[in-house]
């Protein structure tokens, strides 16, 4: 199976002949790079317009047959290899005459470009909206042959050739417009585009009632750009088949650019630019770094270490009030996306891409693509570490060399990817996050019920400097859970564990023997209700397996009550 681009057997000018041939207007937007072409895409249009207009903008050249053909097809040619829709390429006047045109034929057929579209302005053209400038048109009779060239030309009998003419915007009249649209209908344009700049559309829709006598078979191509009121239902209904949407994704960017950059020259901060962007995620997704990362899997060797995660997700979202009732905890919404989402995002950006969700309330709404399910149906009655145990397959054995790690997370926690890369780095079979704010913040702890605290044995001093930079020797956990007095804390559990295959071996398997004995288990008096302090703390007593803290200070935070729910909208870009 291909990893990349899903494998094509029909080309690009069959693909837009079976659109043409479908009721109803054929929706094209134009594109000056192969980003804003998958945005034009994945926005839903039919077709891309390769805009000569935006093309040219975006080298910050008029459009006036400044740039070469060579150069308009590169970009023609750069957004139809990142796009599966049709790409229509302006192709301005032909770069010439009918000669040039032949070689521009060549050039954009074999650029897998599905139709261009040429118009009858003279060589070297001018935009049709610039004011004040001379404008002139080739005769009817030079431009046809251009047509007849380009027909002759293609070697693909799908491949479309829209003819425009400029007549309306040069002032030539309603019976020039139509007579050179039916002189090149004639000569065998497959669809023809009348442009206009008035700023009402009764031109072009006088022009279409004409042509339905005129040239009934051959449809009509508008650009609505200056009389920009009507919508492309209408038009389809005065006799349009396609509407061109010729420069939206060129002026839109430059407004947003614009103002974005504005705001950093003021504020001399990135945060100033917040308003106007997409987060890096987004633009990780349009340029296809998940499709790089299958591509690095299937065809790069083995090598480096594979990491996988569990996330513990059974549980309701109650706790948070009315806005959880209904859901499980990791689907809260925030911004947009839910904590699970976001987790998972940051789990990719991580590299870690295998990912397993353990489900109970309310299973059905966590149904995010991409993830690996295990359900705990039991979930009302039993503890974390169940959910973990019917999970137990992701962790133990994951890797056939043994030297796999895996990350074992509640669902319910936000975090940043730097400290989890941290815990990642720690050298131990069981490594726990644990945040040592506590030590700064006991009062504010003392007020917070339920939280997971965490003992060390020789606690290293309490440096802030120290919690993200360190490496060497990590200090060992003695106890886990919620029991320790918060004057006897030394910080708070994150609820992120590493473990590689031996530490994973020895938390399962300690708490499989206490769910046989049926006795009681940490801080839970029946095993089946024992959290995942719970099972670390049994490794502890075990004494074989070390549990060693990853320090951290913040840069997380856990949803468990609305106020933190709050801050988590607060903190979360959209
Ligand atoms: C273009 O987008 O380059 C066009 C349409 O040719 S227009 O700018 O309206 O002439
Ligand atoms: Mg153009």
């Amino acid at each position: 199976m291909s990893v990349s681009q899903p494998r094509r057997n029909v080309s690009k000018a069959q693909l837009l002949r079976e659109r043409l041939a479908k009721p109803g207007p054929l929706l094209v937007a134009g594109a000056h790079h192969g980003l804003s072409g998958v945005l034009v895409e994945r926005a839903g249009f039919d077709a891309i317009w390769a805009s000569g207009f935006e093309i040219s903008a975006s080298f910050a050249t008029p459009d006036a047959n400044i740039l070469t053909m060579g150069e308009n097809v590169a970009v023609a040619e750069a957004i139809d290899r990142v796009t599966g829709i049709p790409v229509i390429a302006d192709c301005d006047n032909g770069f010439g005459n009918a000669i040039n045109v032949i070689r521009c034929i060549e050039a954009y057929e074999r650029a897998g470009i599905a139709a261009i579209c040429m118009e009858d302005n003279i060589f070297p053209k001018r935009c049709s909206f610039y004011a004040g400038v001379k404008r002139e048109l080739e005769s009817a009779e030079e431009f046809a042959g251009k047509i007849k060239a380009a027909k002759d030309a293609q070697r693909d009998d799908d491949f479309v050739v829209i003819a425009r003419t400029e007549a309306l915007i040069a002032g030539w009249g309603m019976d020039e417009a139509l007579k050179r649209g039916k002189a090149y209908a004639d000569a065998g344009a497959d669809l023809v585009l009348i442009h206009s700049k008035s700023k009402s559309p009764d031109e072009v829709l006088g022009f279409a009632k004409a042509w339905k006598e005129l040239a009934p078979k051959t449809p009509l191509v508008c650009v609505p750009t200056i009389y920009k009121g009507i919508s492309a239902e209408q038009l389809h209904d005065s006799g349009f088949k396609v509407v061109i949407y010729a420069n939206h994704a060129l002026r839109s960017s430059i407004k947003a650019m614009r103002d974005t950059l504005g705001a950093i020259a003021k504020e001399h901060k990135a945060a100033a630019a917040d308003p106007w962007i997409v987060s890096l995620e987004e633009v990780y997704d349009l340029v296809g770094v998940d499709t790089m990362k299958h591509q690095e899997e299937s065809f790069l060797p083995a090598g480096g270490e594979r990491v996988n995660a569990v996330v513990l997700a059974a549980g309701s979202g109650k706790a948070v009030g009315p806005v959880g009732a209904e859901i499980p905890k990791a689907m809260l919404d925030l911004k947009g996306k839910s904590i699970l989402e976001r987790q998972v995002g940051a789990l990719n950006t991580l590299a870690v891409k295998d990912i397993a969700v353990v489900r109970g309330f309310q299973a059905a709404k966590i149904n995010l693509p991409n993830v690996r399910y295990y359900e705990n149906t039991e979930y009302e009655t039993t503890g974390e570490a169940v959910s973990l145990l019917k999970a137990s397959a992701e962790i133990v054995g994951h890797s056939k060399t043994g030297e796999g790690r895996s990350l074992v997370l509640y669902g319910d926690i936000l975090f940043d990817t730097v400290i989890v890369q941290k815990l990642l780095s720690a050298d131990a079979d069981i490594a726990i996050l644990v945040d040592r704010t506590l030590e700064q913040a006991r009062a504010e702890i003392e007020a917070r019920p339920r939280l997971d605290l965490v003992q060390l044995a020789n606690a290293p001093a309490n440096t802030g400097a120290r919690a993200i930079s360190a490496s060497g020797d990590l200090p060992d956990v003695k106890r886990v859970g919620q029991q320790i007095a918060v004057a006897e804390a030394h910080a708070e559990f994150v609820g992120i564990v590493m473990v590689t295959d031996k530490g994973a071996r020895a938390l399962v398997e300690t708490y499989q023997r206490a769910l046989e004995a049926g006795k009681k288990f940490g801080e839970a008096a029946d095993p089946k209700t024992a959290s995942l302090p719970d099972m670390l703390q049994a490794v502890i007593d075990d004494g074989k397996v070390p549990v060693k803290a990853v320090e951290t200070f913040k840069g997380w935070m856990e949803v468990d009550t609305f106020e933190d729910y709050q801050r988590a909208w607060a903190a979360v870009a959209g």
